[in-house]
């Protein structure tokens, strides 16, 4: 257990929690790891997973992330539903859940995937456990392979990522490695930021939807001039969730999109104050782009390009029209960047 892998992971897990439900709606948990994990959480998580999906059943279709308030930990949460569903008399329903320090959520959000294979396999050995009525020894068990694998996953995640760094002389390890870039998309409610974003994405298309945390984030490779350049998109879910989760929104940004739409003359007033507030959190590190969007509403727009050309100079940006609905100039913002990136490496 002393080798830094192990140590690692340690870091990012805090706790494994195997829980059941009964018919009362009680929830308890049965199974956990490590053993001295506080009363306190094996009371109140359980609980609280079940309440969160009473209200949401819609998360119980998928991995789910919760936050835990009071806390600086996140629960990712997995609904284990009875194996036969139709005769849900009696039947017991549970939870196997992962506790987190929210310092290393963007791992988790990054490869969903990847943990939810991992969840739904073990998932459904526990479901077998819960419903033969198996002692808390078998649930151990089980949990405790999870949490292995688990550790196994995040150390080789953890090696993926630092692999460019860690090995900087193997050139042929290098140019594979297609160039990263995280970016975000800015801009007034409605003005079609999700909408370019899935135009963008749609046809290779890798997308975790995060209700809970209020971002979606979706990952699109492009080649450009042979040279593969990977995004990931942030884009905002909830206006509300935004403003005390910001500062994670904005940290490690390379470029940024603001959009406005060239139907609503207030969309573009507002520009400017989307970018103060990048600024005022990550300064001038990025590279950034204007996008006038619904140009296809030709009848209803009322901004003429000299007046989004006036606000794109003034911050320097490069101005683009385009429309998320036919698609017209939205691979170009993108290639654009990856232009800057490849230029500056
Ligand atoms: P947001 O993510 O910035 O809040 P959305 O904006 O992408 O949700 O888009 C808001 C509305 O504008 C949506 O309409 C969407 O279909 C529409 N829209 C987005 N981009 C374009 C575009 O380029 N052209 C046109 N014509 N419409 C666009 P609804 O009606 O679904 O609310
Ligand atoms: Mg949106």
């Amino acid at each position: 257990m002393a080798s830094s892998a192990d140590d690692s992971s340690k870091d990012i897990i805090k706790g494994v929690i195997c829980a059941s439900f009964d018919e009362t709606s009680v929830a308890t948990a049965r199974a956990w790891l490590p053993s001295d994990l506080s009363r306190a959480l094996l009371e109140k998580i359980p609980e609280l997973v079940y309440k969160t999906w009473s209200s949401n059943p819609d998360l119980q279709k998928r991995l789910a992330v919760l936050p835990i308030p009071g806390m600086t930990m996140r629960a990712l949460a997995w609904f284990i539903a009875p194996k036969n569903q139709e005769q849900d008399g009696g039947a017991v329903q549970g939870a196997l859940i992962l506790l987190f320090d929210e310092t290393n959520d963007a791992i988790f959000y990054r490869y969903i995937k990847q943990f939810e294979d991992l969840f739904g396999k073990h998932a459904a050995a526990i479901s077998t456990l819960l419903e033969t009525a198996a002692d808390e020894t078998a649930l151990l068990e089980e949990v405790s392979a999870f949490s292995g694998e688990l550790g196994w996953i995040l150390d080789l995640l953890k090696t993926q990522e630092l692999s460019p760094d860690a090995f900087p002389e193997d050139v042929e390890l290098e140019s594979q490695m297609p160039m990263k870039c995280k970016v975000v998309v800015l801009g007034d409610p409605a003005v079609g930021k999700t909408s370019i974003v899935v135009q963008f994405t749609e046809k290779a298309f890798k997308k975790s939807y995060l209700p809970t945390i209020g971002f979606n984030i979706s990952e699109k490779s492009i080649s450009h001039d042979g040279i593969p350049v990977k995004f990931m998109i942030w884009d905002v879910a909830g206006i509300a969730k935004f403003q005390q989760m910001r500062k994670n929104f904005y940290a490690g940004a390379m470029a940024v999109i603001f959009v406005f739409d060239l139907t609503s003359k207030v969309s573009l007033a507002d520009i400017k104050g989307w970018y103060e507030d990048v600024q005022a959190s990550i300064g001038n590190t990025f590279t950034g782009a204007l996008l006038g969007n619904k140009c296809d509403l030709v009848d209803q727009v009322v901004i003429s390009p000299e007046e989004a050309s006036a606000v794109a100079s003034e911050l320097n940006l490069p101005y683009f029209q385009t429309s998320a609905l036919t698609g017209e100039n939205v691979d170009a913002v993108f290639h654009h960047f990856a232009q800057d990136f490849i230029s500056q490496s």
